[in-house]
């Protein structure tokens, strides 16, 4: 049985090879994908971010930390992906414009994949066309936008506003989240769905799938 606690640190300590290992260790103990990203992995990205905050950590660790958990969730992705049996919504992912930040964003994305949904991924620093264009090139139903900047959330509102101006609103949905994110947020920018973790965002797809 690996030590879990080690992955938690060689996320912390921006240690990729460690992080990948013991991600490997785990799976094949047959420990639950889902279980390492909450329990292990994403509160050592909080933590990451708090000793940010203190100035105890700077970009470059950030960086490698950001890394580390990136080698431990591409493991991951397709677990979390398995596909499920939903009939299958199209939903454009990206985060918003001038964002670079993208690990969220991708869980959320392996995630509504889990869910049945088929995810286009935009990538990041997302404009509002590029937004639009997929919605009218691809047939997209759900637009999910993330953010984790407090200075990039107003993209969000550019970009409903930018969907309402182009006359597709009533087309598609548009769900939005990130640490920044609030309910109340969402709902003053005008998005139709807000969750603040990766599973919330399949259930916020489905229930706008719906409406
Ligand atoms: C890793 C990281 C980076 C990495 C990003 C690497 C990458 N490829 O993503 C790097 C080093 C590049 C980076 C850069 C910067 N960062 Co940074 N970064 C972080 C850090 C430590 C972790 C973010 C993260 O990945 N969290 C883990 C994921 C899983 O969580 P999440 O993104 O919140 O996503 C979850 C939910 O929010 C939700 N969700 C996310 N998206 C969506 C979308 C939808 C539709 C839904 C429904 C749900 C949903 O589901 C996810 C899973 O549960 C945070 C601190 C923190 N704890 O948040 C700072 C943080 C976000 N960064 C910060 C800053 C300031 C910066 C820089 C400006 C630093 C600088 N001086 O250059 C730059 C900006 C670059 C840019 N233009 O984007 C600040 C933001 C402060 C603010 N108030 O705006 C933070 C909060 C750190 C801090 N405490 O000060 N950063």
């Amino acid at each position: 049985m690996p030590d879990l606690k080690q992955l938690h640190e060689a996320i912390l300590n921006g240690d990729a090879k460690t992080a990948k290992a013991t991600t490997e260790q785990a799976l094949a103990a047959g420990i639950e994908p889902l279980k390492l990203v909450q329990e292990y992995m994403m509160p050592a990205m909080d933590e990451v971010g708090r000793r940010f905050e203190c100035n105890e950590y700077f970009v470059p660790e950030l960086l490698l930390a950001a890394r580390a958990m990136k080698a431990a969730l591409e493991l991951l992705r397709p677990l979390l992906a398995a596909k499920g049996n939903e009939p299958v919504s199209r939903v454009a992912l990206g985060t918003v414009k001038g964002d670079l930040h993208d690990i969220g964003k991708n869980l959320v994305g392996a995630m509504l994949e889990g869910g049945g949904f088929e995810v286009i991924d935009l990538g990041v620093n997302v404009s509002p066309e590029k937004f639009i264009a997929a919605v009218k090139e691809k047939n997209v139903n759900i637009i999910a936008m993330s953010a984790l900047l407090t200075t990039t959330m107003p993209a969000m509102k550019t970009t409903i506003d930018a969907v309402q101006l182009a006359g597709i609103r009533q087309q598609v949905k548009i769900l939005v989240g990130g640490a920044p994110i609030t309910q109340k947020f969402a709902e003053e920018i005008g998005a139709d769905g807000f969750s603040e973790s990766a599973a919330g965002a399949v259930a916020a797809a489905r229930k706008v799938a719906k409406a």
